[in-house]
C-alpha cells in the first residue's frame, strides 16, 4: 500500500491541541512522522521490547487525559516535533544525528517511573508515566532535553561525568528551554523553569530553575549559582546549574525581571549587571559552541572560550555581544 502523509490532530495532556505527523497506510493511521525523518512513537505496555507503534482509525488521537492512553504518546511525537523544526529552522539541523535520520520514543515505560531518558545505544527516547502513573514525562521542555542528548552525543560529545557532564546536562536544559520558547503553544507557556507541569517530584515545583538554580535543593543535592572547584563533583544535573544560570543570564540579564507572568531574580557572582542578549542569540552561540568547539573534556574554562569563540564568529571579536559572553560567565565565577 502507498503511505499517505497526513498531519493527524493530538489532544495533549500538556501542550492543548497540537498537529502531529502521521501516515494513513492502508486505512490504519500510525503515529509515524514522514516528514522528520519517520520518527515513530510506540506504547510499551504489556509487550516486551519496543512496544506497540501506536495507531488509530480516525486521526484523532488522545483525549488530553490519562483515560486515553494515547494523550501521553501526543505530547511524546509533539515534543519531537518541535524540537526536530527548532533544530532545522533556528540551525540548518536535519535531524538528531543531522542525516535526516528519525529516532523514536516509547511511552508508558514502567510502573510510576518518574523520569524519562535518552540512550544512545538504540537512539531513543523513553518516558515514564510519573507518580502514581498520573504524570507522564512527556511535557515539551523534557522532551526537547532528552532529544538534546542524542544531539551532543552526536556533535561534542561531552563525557557525562565532572564537569563536561554538567555541561552536557546544561546542554539539554537550555535547548530544552529554547524549543519552549520557540513552539507557538498557548498551553504550555514558555518559562526558565525545566518540568514545571509534570510535577515530577510531588512538590507542585519544578525540576529546575535557570535564573537561580539554588532553588532546586532537595534531599538529593542542589545546583549552585556559581562555579567553585567543587562544581565537579557534583551530579551532572547539579553542575548543570553554573551553564544555566550563565545562559538565563546572557539571555535576559540579571536582576529582577517578570517573563510571561513568572517573577524571576538572577544574582550575579561579581555584583555587576549582566545586559541581556536574547534567548535567541544566547542558544545560537551555545549551539556554535556545542558543534564547533566543545569536545568531550570540555570543562566550564573551555565552555568559556568556545562561546566567546562562538560570539566573535556569529557577533564580531569585541562587539557588545561576545562582551556580554564573557561578562555572563564572570557573574558565575567562571573567568579567564
Ligand atoms: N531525565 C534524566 C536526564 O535526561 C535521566 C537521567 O538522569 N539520565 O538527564
Ligand atoms: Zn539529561
Ligand atoms: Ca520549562
Amino acid at each position: 500500500s502507498v503511505e499517505e502523509i497526513r498531519s493527524g490532530t493530538g489532544n495533549s495532556q500538556y501542550s492543548g491541541q497540537v498537529q502531529i505527523g502521521t501516515v494513513n497506510n492502508g486505512g490504519v493511521y500510525e503515529l509515524t512522522d514522514p516528514e522528520r525523518g519517520g520518527h515513530k512513537t510506540y506504547d510499551l505496555t504489556g509487550v516486551g521490547g519496543i512496544g506497540n507503534l501506536v495507531t488509530d482509525d480516525d486521526d484523532v488521537w488522545g483525549d488530553g487525559t490519562l483515560a486515553d492512553r494515547q494523550t501521553a504518546a501526543v505530547d511524546a511525537a509533539y515534543g519531537q516535533r518541535e524540537t526536530w523544526d527548532f533544530y532545522k529552522e533556528r540551525f540548518g539541523r536535519n535531524g538528531i544525528a543531522d542525516n535526516g535520520v528519525g529516532a523514536f520514543s516509547r511511552v508508558h515505560y514502567g510502573d510510576n517511573y518518574a523520569n524519562a531518558f535518552w540512550d544512545d545505544g538504540c537512539f531513543c527516547m523513553t518516558y515514564g508515566d510519573g507518580r502514581e502513573n498520573a504524570h507522564p514525562l512527556t511535557e515539551l521542555d523534557i522532551s526537547a532535553h532528552e532529544m538534546t542528548h542524542g544531539v551532543t552525543f552526536a556533535t561534542a560529545n561531552l563525557t557525562y561525568t565532572g564537569e563536561s557532564g554538567g555541561l552536557n546536562e546544561a546542554t539539554s536544559d537550555i535547548m530544552g528551554t529554547a524549543v519552549e520558547f520557540f513552539a507557538d503553544n498557548p498551553a504550555d507557556v514558555p518559562d526558565y523553569t525545566i518540568g514545571e507541569l509534570a510535577d515530577v517530584r510531588g512538590t507542585g515545583k519544578p525540576l529546575r530553575y535557570m535564573d537561580q538554580p539554588s532553588k532546586d535543593a532537595s534531599a538529593k543535592g542542589t545546583s549552585q549559582d556559581y562555579w567553585t572547584p567543587e562544581t565537579r563533583k557534583l551530579d551532572p544535573h547539579f553542575s548543570s546549574g553554573v551553564a544555566n544560570h550563565f545562559f538565563y543570564l546572557l539571555s535576559e540579564g540579571s536582576g529582577k525581571k517578570t517573563i510571561n507572568g513568572v517573577a524571576y531574580d538572577s544574582p550575579t557572582y561579581d555584583g555587576l549587571p549582566v545586559a541581556p542578549i536574547g534567548m535567541g542569540n544566547a542558544s545560537a552561540i551555545w549551539y556554535r559552541a556545542l558543534t564547533t568547539y566543545m569536545t568531550s573534556g570540555t570543562d566550564y574554562a573551555g565552555a568559556r572560550t568556545a562561546t566567546l569563540q562562538a560570539a566573535a564568529d556569529l557577533f564580531g571579536q569585541g562587539s557588545e555581544t561576545y562582551e556580554a559572553v564573557g561578562n555572563a560567565w564572570a557573574a558565575v565565577n567562571v573567568g579567564a
